[in-house]
């Protein structure tokens, strides 16, 4: 930092000239981020001071926290909810996992002194489970998916042992948009004594507003935590995710004592919180309610259907058929494909590990003319 400050003209330009080298949305299809709503964008900036990690001066900012954590339990069917708002999904799956660990630990299920714990994960988990591993020192066993890239129950089931404390399921995995058979595994979780954590990350401002009835939320009895994204379809702003448990037992597990703050516990992460992200994703779900939403989820999801028809007239197949607006199209090398789109067409893609194909979020960013304006350049793209 230099001594002396400069102009304020000067920092905006600096900053402009920095937001030029950003990509904008229009051309990003890889993205699960999209612009926030202008709702959310003006309460956020109402908010902008306020810190969730001393709820107790912003008594207001966490009034709302409380309803969005209502409203959520409403959507997902559970009276009893409890929950707060995250920095997004890699720390609401940490956190979810971290009570499961703990909760088994403060039982004595296992010997924290002896036994590395485990959690039973599907092997299309988002590489957040990962980090998991690494901070909470547990092995996360990857369970097989089958040929529609759900996760195989019997897998699961064949991976749980006597150090497991908790499964976890994915309603829209990261590079597929798939859900897993949540029903079943429910079932497993209830019949082991096991906490499940569904990863709904994306899944979880999707599934209740399409026509198609998948249960994957509280409704079935064996789901203990949830996560889900107000940043990603929420229309929120970075950063806002949600961690919700079904009641007060698990989430308690993660009380630490705060000697210093007007309120004498926490169980978040982070200290310091974002009552900005709080504003933004109450202003914006109470401004679109069901029906504002509904909208958005169909609009993505006409865009997804006329996308995959239009690849088909190129004789380009869908890895699955999409559940949500995430679509995987077996084409013929797809990195060097992705580098091609970059390159000389400026569209930003990414590609999925197992098996490889060209991965498209079809986000509210997007429209039609920009759909066919990119299959027109992949046509080119793959005939060069
Ligand atoms: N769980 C699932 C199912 C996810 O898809 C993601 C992120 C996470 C957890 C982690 O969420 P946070 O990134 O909020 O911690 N999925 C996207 C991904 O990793 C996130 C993303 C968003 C990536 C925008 C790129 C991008 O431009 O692909």
């Amino acid at each position: 930092m230099k001594q002396t400050g400069v102009s304020e003209e000067e920092i905006f330009y600096l900053l402009s000239d920095a937001k030029k080298r950003d990509f904008s949305y229009q051309r990003v299809l890889s993205s699960m981020c999209t612009y926030p709503h202008e709702v959310a964008v003006r309460a956020h900036m109402q908010f902008i001071e306020s810190n969730m990690g001393d709820f107790g001066l912003f008594r207001g900012t966490h009034d709302l926290e409380k309803q969005i954590i209502l409203m959520l339990g409403d959507i997902y069917h559970c009276g009893s909810v409890e929950g707060y708002l995250t920095t997004g999904g890699t720390e609401s799956n940490i956190q979810a996992v971290r009570a499961m660990r703990n909760f088994s630990r403060d039982r004595g299920n296992y010997d924290s002194s002896e036994v590395r714990p485990n959690i039973v994960v599907p092997a299309s988990a988002h590489f957040s489970f990962d980090k998991i591993a690494d901070i909470l020192d547990m092995e996360v066993k990857k369970a097989d998916l089958d040929h529609e890239m759900k996760v195989s129950v019997d897998s699961m089931q064949s991976l749980i042992d006597e150090n497991t404390v908790g499964l976890v399921a994915i309603a829209g995995s990261t590079e597929f948009g798939q859900v897993d058979p949540i029903e079943e595994i429910s079932q497993i979780a209830l019949s082991h004594s096991l906490p499940l954590h569904i990863d709904a990350a994306f899944g979880g401002f999707v599934l209740p507003f399409i026509s198609a009835n998948h249960k994957f939320d509280f409704s079935l009895p064996g789901v203990t935590s949830m996560a889900v994204d107000p940043h990603k379809m929420g229309l929120s702003t970075i950063p806002s995710g949600v961690l919700l448990f079904r009641d007060f037992e698990y989430i308690n597990h993660l009380r630490v004592h705060a000697p210093y703050l007007t309120v004498d516990t926490q169980y978040t992460l982070t200290g310091t919180r974002s009552g900005a992200a709080v504003a933004a994703t109450y202003a914006v779900m109470k401004f679109l309610g069901v029906e504002g939403y509904s909208k958005v989820v169909e609009r993505c999801m006409d865009l997804t259907g006329h996308l995959v028809e239009r690849v088909k007239g190129l004789g380009i197949r869908p890895v699955i058929d999409p559940v949500m607006n995430v679509v995987a199209l077996e084409v013929p090398h797809p990195t060097t494909l992705r580098t091609k789109l970059s390159s000389e067409y400026d569209w930003h893609v990414s590609i999925t590990q197992d098996p490889k194909a060209l991965r498209l979020v079809i986000m509210p960013h997007l429209d039609i003319g920009t759909i066919d304006m990119f299959i027109n350049d992949l046509e080119k793209a793959l005939r060069s």
